[in-house]
């Protein structure tokens, strides 16, 4: 998968080359490019921000750079993410989405207090926030979002099923793990994790993804019941 990334701090990303990111692209599985949207203002002073029109704190990024950097790296196969609060929220299932598009991603990162809205009526196919809360810049939003889409892209993980039983893969939050040693300060791993009987071990994963998803995220944990019930809790009596 390509992924170009529009940034007015591309050294930012030397992140992304480390562990297994840095594994994917090394073996190809993985092209990742940075782009400096200030490499392509023509403002004499190579400046990419200017005030708001109709006043307010803050700078906003001009039009101008972020267009070209933009139409730079754009092609007929690209799918353009603005990483933004105003966004719909990132989800698992959007993750699998992106990564299962036969699309290359292109990802803009805003700075200062947001672009120009011009930029996104002309370019931008998707707003993404990864949460409610303002950041200082597009940058870490957009390190989340290829963090988590590049682990199904088939190959990165090295071992698929990883991402079979994980948090939300499944709609509920992972169960409890553990490694050696079997005792630490005092704790010891669950025997029914020792046992070889793949049966239980399995109904007890279950068992305690939905005491964690019921206690955690009663919405998870209500969507979930009403596709598959919970076989571990009596039936309610009418
Ligand atoms: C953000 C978020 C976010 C807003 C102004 C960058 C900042 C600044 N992006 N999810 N939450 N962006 O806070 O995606 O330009």
């Amino acid at each position: 998968m390509r992924i170009d990334i529009l940034t007015i701090f591309p050294e930012m990303f030397d992140a992304l080359n480390y562990s297994i990111l840095s594994r994917a692209q090394k073996s190809k599985l993985l092209e990742i490019k940075t782009t400096n949207i200030r490499d392509f203002s023509l403002d004499n002073n190579k400046r990419c921000d200017d005030y708001s029109y109709g006043g307010g704190a803050g700078m906003i990024m001009t039009p101008q750079p972020l267009f070209d950097a933009i139409s730079s790296v754009k092609t007929d196969r690209s799918h353009i993410i603005f990483m933004s609060p105003k966004g719909k929220t990132l989800t698992q299932q959007r993750v699998e989405e992106l990564a299962k598009m036969d699309k290359d991603l292109v990802v803009v990162c805003g700075h200062y207090e947001g672009i120009d809205e011009r930029i996104i009526e002309l370019l931008v196919d998707e707003e993404l926030s990864i949460g409610d809360y303002v950041l200082t810049g597009g940058e870490l939003p957009a390190m989340v979002l290829i963090d988590a889409v590049s682990r199904y892209v088939p190959g990165v993980l090295g071992n698929d099923d990883t991402t079979e039983i994980e948090t939300f893969s499944n709609g509920l939050l992972e169960y409890p793990q553990y490694t050696r040693p079997y005792e630490f300060k005092g704790l010891t791993v669950p025997d029914i994790l020792l046992s070889g009987d793949h049966k239980k071990v399995d109904a007890w994963r279950l068992e305690k993804s939905l005491e964690a998803t019921k206690e955690r995220r009663p919405d998870l944990y209500e969507k979930y019941i009403l596709e598959h019930g919970n076989p571990f809790e009596k039936k309610r009596k009418k």
